[in-house]
């Protein structure tokens, strides 16, 4: 069997003799295109189908996901079968809107996320944002966040949205459409798998194509005068923009179900709350309505964003958790 080129499976994992290790790069359904990772077949992609018995496996995720690494036999006319799916190493994932149906998996071991918004065309909302970023850090993937279309705002109205994010996570201003800021993100993805995530329309496809313009992405530059013929991203699709560097494409996420966020862990997924948690009075403080909170101190002393902390209220308050919709 030929060796790996890169990324040596787990140690427990057992690869079928007479196969070869792919990463699956497109979903459609019941078929796949995945990228084979030896030398003698790098650059193509190959349609692969699930094998029997891995698609009787009952689970409450996909069972194949963008993002998996898979280990496939070879069929004739480039087609395969993939006999087995490498356990996760994380994902990124959208949780199910009802406890019954299965998560979808939006790209399975990212090295980290890349969230992003538009300035303005359409209007960002940081709550969302907030949601966002609490599924990254559920997941314990890191956090990048991207503010695109800068070109349309002054500074300081990019500052006085998204100027709260700085101390949190690292945040890159970027312009698509005049370049500005993008040799900078390139070197954020370097040797790293990245999903590019965020609401419909704020440019994550065509950011992806001024970084990498060999690979084509669907945007939606093209519409007709209802502006139907929008190309909006259908499905997750990874692109290995440079060896051991992948870059995920990922349709625009709008609602989110919280309902499967564990509320007394809310607090910990606010990274900036985490040096003042245990030192609330009540032990089991939920921040929102006690005395003698740390939390709504570092509010008041300015070491947490009133923002931030609204965003956390209205989640941790109750319903919201089950509510789809910021
Ligand atoms: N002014 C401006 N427009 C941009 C920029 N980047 C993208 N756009 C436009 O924004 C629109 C949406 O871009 P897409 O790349 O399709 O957005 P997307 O985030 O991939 O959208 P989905 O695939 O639906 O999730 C297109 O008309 C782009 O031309 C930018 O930097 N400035
Ligand atoms: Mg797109
Ligand atoms: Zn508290």
């Amino acid at each position: 069997m030929p060796k790996p080129r890169r990324a040596e499976p787990t140690s427990s994992f057992q690869s079928p003799s007479g196969s070869h290790r792919a990463k699956v790069v497109r979903a459609h359904g019941l078929w796949y295109e995945v990228k084979p990772v030896e030398d003698h077949r790098a650059g193509a992609t190959i349609i692969a189908t699930m094998k029997g018995q891995l698609k009787k496996q009952k689970r409450r995720t996909d069972i194949v996901a963008v993002g998996d690494w898979v280990w496939i036999t070879d069929l004739p006319d480039n087609e395969a079968v993939i006999e087995v799916v490498e356990p996760r190493t994380s994902a990124l994932i959208r949780t199910a809107r009802h406890t019954r149906d299965t998560e979808q998996v939006i790209l399975a071991n990212p090295d980290q996320v890349l969230f992003t918004f538009a300035i303005t065309n359409p209007e960002p909302h940081t709550r969302m944002l907030d949601r966002f970023i609490i599924l990254a850090e559920m997941q314990e993937i890191p956090v990048h966040i991207a503010v695109n279309k800068i070109e349309l705002a002054t500074s300081r109205q990019i500052e006085e949205v998204f100027g709260i994010y700085r101390d949190l996570y690292p945040l890159h201003f970027v312009s698509a459409h005049t370049g500005e800021g993008i040799g900078a993100l390139r070197q954020v993805l370097q040797g790293k798998t990245t999903a590019v995530a965020g609401p419909s329309g704020v440019g994550k496809s065509t950011l992806l194509n001024a970084i990498d313009p060999q690979h084509r992405r669907d945007t939606g530059d093209i519409s007709d005068a209802t502006g139907k013929g929008r190309h909006t991203t259908i499905g997750s699709r990874l692109f290995e923009i440079d060896d051991d560097t992948w870059v995920a494409d990922t349709p625009g996420m709008r609602a989110l179900a919280m309902h499967a966020v564990d509320p007394t862990m809310l607090d910990h997924y606010f990274i900036e709350f985490r040096p003042f948690l245990g030192e609330c009075y009540y032990q089991d403080c939920t921040h929102v309505h006690e005395p003698s909170c740390a939390v709504k101190e570092a509010v008041e002393s300015g070491h947490i964003a009133p923002e931030r902390y609204a965003s956390y209220v209205s989640l941790r308050a109750g319903e919201e958790l089950t509510q789809e919709n910021p």
